[in-house]
């Protein structure tokens, strides 16, 4: 049975569930959330009323770290969680990191992107703290070369987007942020992963018309 998504095109959490969706080569229908998401006519659909959400089965699902797990059992090959339970729970802390610590972090910055509304002293109060967060994700990760081995795990799913919005930004407003080097090696290997390339590609095209409108590039 098809899975529906709903999506937008510069949804980070959307691209998470997507790379998971061809990593799975499962096959999907994307539609967009009617009147855009947060919507009512959205929110009768899916009452969290944030995308990336999912129809399967009669299962009506959002957050894409829920989906995640939904997808990983009901479709369990290629599994993309490790076996072992020390390694599936250092799994879900790097996941949880991304959500919580990381990519709130990224996103606050948008505000920022059009050359009109910036504030320098949020922007380098902001970069400070990017990069303290970078700092102790490099301490926490350990990628070998990914970050629970040599399989895509859900853990890495999220940070392909983030990675995307770093660059993005540090074009965009010139930050003062330097990836530590373990994690630049490592976001080159997951860049080229045969099931994260070409949505990689995708992501950084829709993040980069997004701020050309925003007239930031
Ligand atoms: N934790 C959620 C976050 C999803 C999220 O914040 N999505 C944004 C778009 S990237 C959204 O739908 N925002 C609408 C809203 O917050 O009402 C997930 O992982 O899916």
């Amino acid at each position: 049975m098809t899975i529906t998504l709903y999506n937008v095109a510069v949804s980070s959490y959307g691209a998470k569930v997507r790379i998971m969706l061809r990593h799975k080569a499962l096959e999907w229908a994307e539609i967009t959330p009617p009147d855009g998401y947060g919507s009512d006519a959205y929110r009768q659909i899916v009452p969290a009323g944030t995308v990336p959400a999912i129809i399967h089965d009669g299962l009506t699902l959002a957050d894409s770290e829920a989906i995640a797990e939904y997808l990983d059992e009901r479709f369990p090959s290629p599994a993309m969680m490790p076996g072992d339970i020390g390694l599936r729970a250092r799994a879900r802390e790097l996941s949880r990191f991304h959500d919580t610590r990381l990519e709130p972090v990224l996103r606050s910055f948008f505000g920022q992107v059009a050359p009109d509304s910036r504030n320098a002293n949020f922007i380098a109060g902001n970069a400070r703290l990017l990069q303290s967060r970078l700092d102790q994700l490099a301490i926490m990760a350990s990628p070998a070369p990914l970050l629970t081995g040599d399989r895509l795990a859900i853990a890495d799913c999220g940070f392909v987007a983030s990675f995307a919005i770093l660059d993005l930004l540090k074009d965009c407003l010139d930050l003062p942020v330097a990836l530590p080097d373990d994690l630049t090696v490592y976001a080159g290997t997951l860049a080229r992963h045969p099931s994260v390339s070409d949505e990689d590609s995708r992501y950084r095209a829709a993040l980069r018309d997004w701020a050309e409108a925003k007239g930031a590039l």
